[in-house]
């Protein structure tokens, strides 16, 4: 059985929460809870030094980086819904808009980098909102171009990807911090179709105890 390291609000392990759903593989979510530093405790450093989730595990195999995991899940399950079209062009274009989102935007609203803000420069609540709302606004602007070019009823045509399982992520945490979303009306239309979806639908963060 699949193991998951996660954390209900991680827009990281969210995106592989939607990857596992789609493909139909059955998975323990195993929760490591970052508000209280769990992802640093010595036993997970252990399994990921990084500190950070997600985590897969398979076996022996553990695999952190969401995007790695993502193409493991493709790899190591072809008969699967992919997640990247067969097309390389196709498979570009969808990577860009991916990372777009998974390197350019998420790092800089991540917990790690908020609490440095606060412990280097005295951020405070607001300071750090509008940092995290500067940065999703920006990667966003970058996407909502990116999809007036490839999007149907997905980021890329009408089939599901890579981008979209950033995307709907990215959009939860936008609305999180009560970032706007009028300057993004394909994308939110995109979400608004992501969230008719089953992987999608069993994928969203819920608290626990909820
Ligand atoms: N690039 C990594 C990012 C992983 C990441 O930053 N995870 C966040 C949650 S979304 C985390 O574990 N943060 C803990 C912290 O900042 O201490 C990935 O895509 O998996």
């Amino acid at each position: 059985m699949l193991i998951l390291y996660d954390y209900w609000r991680s827009s990281a392990a969210y995106r592989v929460r939607i990857a596992l759903h789609l493909k139909g593989l059955e998975f323990e979510s195993r929760p490591v809870d970052l508000r209280h530093g769990q992802q640093r405790d010595a036993d997970y450093l252990r399994l990921n030094p990084a500190g950070l989730v997600p985590l897969l595990v398979d076996g022996a195999l553990r695999v952190s980086q969401s995007l790695a995991i993502c193409a493991y899940l493709d790899e190591a399950w072809p008969d699967t819904p992919p997640l990247l079209p067969p097309n390389p062009r196709a498979r570009a274009t969808i990577r860009s808009m991916a990372l777009t989102l998974a390197c350019d935007t998420h790092p800089l609203q991540n917990l790690r980098v908020l609490q440095q803000l606060e412990a280097d420069f005295g951020a405070d609540d607001m300071q750090r909102g509008n940092w995290v709302r500067h940065w999703i606004h920006s990667g966003l602007a970058t996407l909502e171009r990116l999809a007036t070019d490839n999007a149907g009823a997905c980021c890329h045509g009408d089939t599901v990807t890579l981008a979209d399982l950033c995307l709907a992520p990215q959009l939860y945490t936008a609305r999180r911090y009560d970032l706007p979303l009028d300057d993004f009306p394909r994308l939110v239309a995109i979400d608004a179709h992501l969230m008719t979806l089953p992987a999608f639908i069993a994928a969203q963060p819920v608290q626990p105890g909820r």
